[in-house]
């Protein structure tokens, strides 16, 4: 088990006055629970903490805000220069997105997080990829630190624990996963409601949204790959927004002889494309992401695509599969 050092981030901490947290864009249930997590503890000791995310928070983790208290800032609030910013459940400079310059601009710059494939962006990191969330992680910190455990931060680290780790059904779930999710439980008693929320509770649209997907659904060498493309005519056909199509790379995935699961959404902007890479053991999709300027995990990655003069989504697409085809070891 690989022991982090924290020694620089606590010391960064303890000269901070004003701490800003930075999730990554798309922000999900372990980067804003992390945040939310760590940002009650700081907020205990005193500090003044600003959780600077890029979008509103999804309905769906809405309960952070009116169950655990925690206030999420859009870009367009007025942030000032911060001592300290730390970079939560962030792979990649990239993935700050418009929040960039709020780091930059922070005295120190930290990053905790839990994914193999690093962007160094940040003098002071705590990087782990053994831990199955960056919750975890900071499950680590604030008990090697001796906080003191609240029913809203244990709410905020049991979230992300549940959201990356598929309910303690993956892969990347270790006996320190289970350790972390037991000592929240022993805190807030039965946080099942959190599952709900997060897996259960789908909206009507989501549902028809997955009826549209599993139509359009291919499959790609011998069918062990799953490839779906949604377009903006899918979602509005469905009613449906990009939180809705949330889990459908694990949802291909699933399919019975399935290895591989692409899934393409339309990006911010016009020949902008966001694949999410899905695998089981047959593959490290995280490897396959990196060849192509993307990241994650070697279960799951993703990989921003621009389409030029250079490459056509299409010709993109061809490579993308080609190169998934070669790699699996089925
Ligand atoms: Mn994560």
């Amino acid at each position: 088990m690989t022991k982090m050092n924290w020694t620089p981030l606590r010391n960064a901490i303890g000269e901070a006055a004003h701490i800003v947290l930075l999730p990554h864009i798309y922000a999900d249930g372990d980067a804003l629970g992390s945040s939310g997590a760590l940002a009650l503890f700081l907020q205990a000791q005193g500090k003044q903490v600003t959780i600077a995310v890029e979008e509103a928070v999804q309905d769906k983790l809405s309960f952070l805000c009116t169950k655990a208290g925690i206030q999420f800032t859009l870009p367009e609030t007025e942030t000032p220069r911060a001592d300290l910013a730390i970079a939560v459940d962030v792979s990649d400079y990239a993935r700050l997105g418009s929040r960039k310059t709020l780091f930059d601009r922070a005295k120190v710059k930290a990053r905790i997080d839990h994914h193999g494939v690093s962007g160094d962006f940040a003098p002071i990191t705590v990087c782990n990829p053994d831990w199955a969330a960056t919750a975890e992680g900071i499950y680590e910190f604030l008990n090697e630190i001796g906080a003191n455990w609240t029913v809203p931060m244990a709410i905020c680290l049991y979230t992300g624990l549940v959201t990356d780790t598929g309910c303690f059904a993956y892969s990347n779930v270790r006996p320190e996963t289970m350790k972390a999710g037991a000592a929240m439980l022993e805190i807030a008693g039965d946080l099942s409601w959190i599952y709900r929320e997060t897996f259960e509770n789908k909206t009507k649209s989501c549902i028809a949204l997955t009826a549209v997907a599993y139509a359009k659904t291919e499959y790609e060498a011998g069918g062990r790959i799953a490839y779906l493309q949604l377009e903006a005519q899918d979602y509005d056909s469905a009613g449906a927004t990009d939180e809705d199509s949330e889990g459908f790379s694990a949802m291909l995935r699933a399919i019975q002889g399935v290895h591989v699961s692409i899934f393409v959404r339309d990006g911010k902007n016009p020949g902008q494309y966001r694949i999410s890479l899905r695998s089981d053991e047959a593959s490290d999709v995280s490897k396959v992401a990196a060849e192509f300027g993307g990241g994650g995990h070697a279960r799951a990655a993703g990989i921003t695509f621009v389409s030029d003069k250079e490459e056509t989504f299409t010709q993109f697409k061809n490579r993308l599969i080609t190169r998934l085809k070669e790699g699996m070891n089925v």
